[in-house]
């Protein structure tokens, strides 16, 4: 009997308060601006994938969500498996001849997402983290997380961000290899417990324009989007890790309105424009930004702080002492059914990455 070589990771979503928009390279990945994201800990935001390597397999293949999905030649997928065996090979078994050669074995995958896909909640994101995480564990591979990373990356540019838990920086990197287009953790989470999500899903529609044709054409047209990589990313990307730091809401939460507003101004600025907010999206704004208003007129701070990414739901972050506050308003002037809320408690990393 062969031995069993098989391992399951899962990896949460993150969202972004710095967002990536736009490659310098759609094929390896690598991004015109740096970014920087939250990672939700939250049992309904995740990706789990098991992986299993036998010799008996003919091919490698996939499973997501109980369905098959081709593994194409030359796609992202594929990369991706690619250069994990690549890895196992260089790390594992080229430095131990008695390791088993689970590098030449074909792989059989199976993913599953707990949120629906596609509808702005970063899927792709905990999906290729998941993959290569339990990849990761299959091949026991002597990594850190900001290696696997670089690998991620392949699969979908936030996915890189989704390996570390708390709050992580996705740095561009200026090498035209991508070797130093990675993720690394500005602090865990349990430096700032009291920082909560509340995601309002406005829609679980698929979206429209998908991240990766949006931001191309965002590349290939937007004037604005120039100035957002030159001028405006660089120095936000140096004020949210300081804030972070300093757990300084007031500041995490203007850079992280400041942000979504501008990620949203190139999609429009971008030929034909992109609109990713609706009616829903555009009130909810309406209504956070009153509420930091009549706090701050009466000598206090900022009490929430919104997001969105491509797509119409929006992300409430907040001291968990507003959080209540906060959701009871929200409900109050968008009643909705049970459950359309989810205040994401806590925040955590891929398990075992
Ligand atoms: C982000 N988004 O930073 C931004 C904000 C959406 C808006 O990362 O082409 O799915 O797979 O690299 O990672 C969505 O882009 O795109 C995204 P690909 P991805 O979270």
């Amino acid at each position: 009997m062969s031995p069993n070589y098989q391992a399951t990771a899962s990896a949460p979503v993150n969202i972004a308060v710095i967002k990536y928009w736009g490659k310098r390279d759609t094929k390896l990945i690598l991004p015109t601006n740096s970014s920087l994201s939250v990672t939700l800990d939250q049992d309904h935001l995740r990706s789990t994938t098991t992986s299993r390597a036998d010799p008996k397999f003919t091919q490698d293949r996939l499973w997501l969500n109980g369905k098959v999905d081709e593994i194409k030649p030359d796609s992202r997928l594929e990369t991706c498996i690619t250069e994990m065996k690549r890895l196992r090979k260089k790390t594992v078994e080229d430095k131990d001849p008695k390791a088993p050669k689970l590098s030449t074995y074909h792989v059989h995958i199976a993913s599953y997402n707990n949120f629906p896909t596609a509808a702005g909640l970063a899927s792709s994101a905990s999906g290729f983290a998941a993959l290569v995480a339990s990849l990761s564990h299959l091949y026991e591979l002597p990594v850190d997380a900001s290696t696997l990373s670089l690998i991620s990356r392949q699969g979908s540019g936030s996915a890189c961000r989704s390996l570390f838990g708390g709050f992580v920086a996705w740095q561009m990197g200026t090498k035209s290899d991508g070797s130093d287009s990675l993720a690394i953790q500005v602090a865990p989470e349990s430096h700032w417990p009291e920082m909560h999500a509340l995601i309002c899903v406005v829609s679980d529609d698929k979206k429209g324009t998908s991240s990766t044709s949006g931001m191309q054409r965002t590349v290939e047209t937007s004037p604005l989007l120039q100035h957002r990589i030159k001028n405006v990313v660089p120095e936000r990307m140096e004020k949210m890790t300081r804030a972070i730091k300093d757990k300084d809401f007031d500041s995490f939460a203007k850079i992280t309105m400041a942000d979504s507003n501008q990620f949203h101004a190139v999609a429009l600025d971008t030929e034909p424009p992109i609109f990713y907010m609706n009616d829903v999206s555009r009130a909810i704004i309406a209504l956070i930004v009153e509420y930091n208003r009549l706090s701050r007129e009466n000598g206090g701070r900022y009490k929430a702080a919104y997001t969105y990414d491509a797509g119409p739901n929006a992300v409430v972050y907040a001291p968990e002492a507003n959080m209540k506050e906060i959701a009871s308003l929200i409900i109050a002037y968008f009643p909705q059914k049970a459950g359309d809320f989810k205040d994401v408690l806590g925040l955590f990393g891929a398990e075992g990455a």
